[in-house]
């Protein structure tokens, strides 16, 4: 027979990325200094889970986690806390009769882990993903608004998307 510890707070793969879209991990730099020099030449990022009021470290959940798609995440995550931003390179012609309308979108994420996707919201509607270039297709008379936001391999989302507004004719 084997001991085993039972711990109802055993989190699964799931707990850990809802947790990660709730934001609830964090990362602390532990510095690491030179025993020669004495000065400090790096430091260590140590990911913490604050869950429900007390800190979790690593040990806890990080093991978990491992040789799944979610421990790329999480250190895409720990070396890129900014998120893209996203630019409308192309639009089309405005105002216009046309029932459609097609527009070309860029994102950058500076020195982070790179835009993977983008999501295309029309008229205030929910964002959902999208490729550049995008085509709205069977536009009704009237004003359109169109926003894309990048989304970056460590799942940041652009927090001002692109928006451009289309004055129908
Ligand atoms: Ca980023």
């Amino acid at each position: 027979m084997t001991e085993r510890a039972v711990n109802e707070d055993t989190p699964t793969l799931e707990n850990v990325r809802a947790a990660m879209d709730r934001g609830e991990l964090f990362v602390e730099y532990q510095p690491i200094v030179s025993l020669v020099t004495q000065r400090c030449v790096g430091a260590e990022a140590l990911v913490r889970w604050l869950r429900g009021g007390t800190i979790w470290p690593a040990s806890r959940f990080v093991a978990l986690i491992e040789n799944t798609p979610l421990s790329g995440r999480l250190t895409y995550w720990v070396i890129d806390t900014i998120a893209p931003d996203t630019s409308i390179t192309s639009m089309p012609p405005d105002p216009s009769a046309s029932i459609t309308a097609s527009f070309a979108f860029v994102g950058d994420d500076g020195s982070g882990t790179g835009v993977t996707a983008f999501e295309c919201s029309i008229d205030g509607g929910p964002f959902l993903a999208c490729t550049s270039p995008h085509t709205l297709t069977d536009l009704a008379d009237g004003t359109h608004t169109f926003a894309v936001r990048a989304v970056d391999a460590a799942g940041h989302t652009d927090a001002t998307p692109a928006m451009f507004t289309l004055m129908g004719m």
